[in-house]
């Protein structure tokens, strides 16, 4: 049978734990994420004539590198290059949960999006177009109701019939002028290290150094092109960056939301 690495992450709250549970049944295993006291679950999944190895990542509103929960997230999905990302969402909460989708596909992951409590959307009278948000995206996306047991059968399809097909390229969020232009000028002086551009996305990595974060900065500490970056780096203001490119993804996922539900975005606001 073939293995398939899955790692499911989520804002808190939305039914990770939930989903996560009703994945792999009685076969999990609950330990420490290495260096901090952040709880680690693992669990395995036997779904047609595949192994799931399924993780079951902290809760994370964002994947900067703003606590340990947000590192050991990301770093798990850079240096684990799980073959699937799912990322379970409040289908009540599209807005705020989307944007951690932004990063995700940032990551180049390959991403399924459970949309889950879609029975609380429903009474709520959302109607979520999932193929339209499956096309603007780049993405699988199913309905669920975790806390029912509704639409995990079809998660799990949907898991192995990401690795089986050619996944379509997830979408890239266009941030335009100058930060495009420091995205490409970066990516550039990363791609002459191979090694490097292997292990890390470089688009990931370029808008990472733009917004000044340090936990991306140290990856490049054993690379010989460090120098060069920091000097590219080294009049830039990174909290400008920071803001314009948060600016750019919540101005996507502002466009996005009324083109998959006319209603969702009513009662929502990143603040809230
Ligand atoms: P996590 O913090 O993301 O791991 O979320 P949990 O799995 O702990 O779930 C948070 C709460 O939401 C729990 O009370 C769950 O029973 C509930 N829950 C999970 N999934 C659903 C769902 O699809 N619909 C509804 N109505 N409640 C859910
Ligand atoms: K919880
Ligand atoms: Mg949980």
């Amino acid at each position: 049978a073939e293995k398939i690495k899955v790692a499911v992450a989520g804002n808190p709250n939305v039914g990770k734990t939930t989903i996560f549970n009703a994945l792999t049944g009685a076969r999990q295993k609950v330990g420490n994420w290495p260096g901090v006291t952040v709880e680690k679950k693992e669990g395995t999944k036997k779904h047609k004539d595949h192994i799931l190895e399924i993780v079951d990542l902290p809760g994370t509103y964002s994947l900067t590198a703003y606590s340990a929960d947000e590192v050991v997230a990301r770093d798990y999905i850079l240096e684990e290059k799980p073959d699937v990302v799912v990322q379970v969402l409040d289908s009540t909460n599209l807005e705020r949960n989307l944007y951690l989708t932004s990063q995700l596909l940032e990551m180049g992951t390959n991403l399924v999006l459970a949309l889950n409590m879609s029975d609380r959307a429903e009474t709520r009278g959302d109607d979520i177009d999932i193929r339209r948000l499956e096309s603007l995206l780049g993405v699988s996306a199913i309905k669920t109701a975790a806390n029912e047991g509704r639409g995990i059968n079809a998660l799990l399809d949907s898991i192995v019939n990401k690795t089986e097909s050619n996944p379509p390229l997830p979408h890239e969020i266009g941030y335009g002028g100058r930060v495009e232009e420091n995205i490409c000028a970066l990516e550039e002086i990363l791609g002459s290290d191979r090694e490097l551009s292997k292990n890390y996305p470089s688009r990931w990595m370029a808008v990472k150094l733009l917004e000044g974060d340090e936990n991306a900065l140290s990856k490049l500490s054993s690379s010989s092109i460090e120098g060069k970056v920091q000097n590219f780096l080294s009049d830039l203001d990174h909290e400008e960056y920071e803001v314009e490119m948060a600016d750019k993804r919540y101005e996507f996922i502002g466009t996005l939301l009324p083109q998959v539900c006319t209603t969702c975005a009513e009662d929502v606001s990143p603040s809230d």
